[in-house]
């Protein structure tokens, strides 16, 4: 009995260090407990729901709840109530993560060629890539209103401790990717395609692991 409960408090430290939480907008479902499991592409396992937060029309806030030492983080979007492609990238420069904590981004834009419409439904898709090049899922539904505010004041605070948010520049990942194109996504599937977004000339060689970047070129808007 008492080995159980260790397992399972043992189990629980690690599923709660693990991972990471959308807190706003409201995320699909709480991807830390069963059935979900935030290794699924798109959204963990989680369906589209109907409790679907108000985002401005020209972008919002994103706040998440991070425990990892360090992640790549991307968010998508996709537009429609049913979202079956994940296809514009709302961070054309990724962010790289090193603390845990509380994240937020007081306003992610939209770009500016697509078209958003007053009562549009869309879903957001956050995609963090660790160390390994293994991707985690989650997803939150909005729907884009004109009256929507973003966060502001104590609803999107940073931990003032971290995390520090690195913004890279994303032409160093297409050098790498056209360095090894061999380079194997053990957690791609035949229907990723490398975005057009991810185009550049830069001569910058990254340290990291041709799978890590092969994952972040992946979860960069095309998933
Ligand atoms: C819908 O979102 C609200 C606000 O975040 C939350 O309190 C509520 O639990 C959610 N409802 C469902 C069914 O998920
Ligand atoms: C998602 O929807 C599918 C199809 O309706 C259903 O089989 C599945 O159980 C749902 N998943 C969850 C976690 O509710
Ligand atoms: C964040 O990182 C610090 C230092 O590594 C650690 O002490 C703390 O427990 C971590 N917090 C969370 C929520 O993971
Ligand atoms: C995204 O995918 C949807 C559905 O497949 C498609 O209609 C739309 O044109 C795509 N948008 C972009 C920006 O690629
Ligand atoms: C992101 O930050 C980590 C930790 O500082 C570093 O090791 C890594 O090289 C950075 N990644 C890129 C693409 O610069
Ligand atoms: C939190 O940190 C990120 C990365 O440095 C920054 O872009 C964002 O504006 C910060 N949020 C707040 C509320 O200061
Ligand atoms: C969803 C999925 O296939 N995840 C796999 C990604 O790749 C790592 C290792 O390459 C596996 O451990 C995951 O199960
Ligand atoms: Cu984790």
């Amino acid at each position: 009995m008492l080995v159980k409960t260790l397992v399972a408090a043992a189990t629980l430290a690690t599923a709660v260090q693990a991972h990471y939480s959308i807190e706003y907008p409201t995320w699909r479902a709480d991807s830390f407990e069963e059935p979900y499991d935030q290794w699924l592409r798109p959204c963990a396992g989680a369906n589209t729901t109907q409790n679907r937060t108000v985002w401005p029309l020209d972008g919002g806030s994103i706040v998440l709840g991070l425990h990892h030492a360090f992640d790549y983080i991307f968010v998508n979007l996709g537009l429609g109530t049913e979202v079956a492609s994940f296809n514009i990238s709302l961070t054309p420069n990724f962010l790289n993560n090193t603390g845990n904590g509380t994240l937020c981004l007081p306003k992610v834009p939209i770009p500016a060629e697509i078209e958003i419409r007053d009562g549009q439904d869309a879903s957001i898709q956050v995609v963090t890539v660790g160390k390994t090049g293994n991707a985690l899922y989650n997803c939150a539904d909005i729907r884009f209103s004109k009256d929507a505010k973003i966060l502001t004041g104590d609803a999107c605070m940073n931990t003032t401790s971290g995390p520090l948010i690195h913004v890279q520049d994303q032409n160093a990942i297409a050098a790498a990717q056209n360095d090894d194109d061999k380079g194997d996504d053990k957690n791609a599937t035949s229907g990723d395609k490398p975005s057009s977004a991810v185009h550049g000339s830069s001569i910058h060689v990254l340290t990291s692991s041709i799978a890590v970047l092969m994952a972040m070129v992946v979860a960069s808007g095309l998933l």
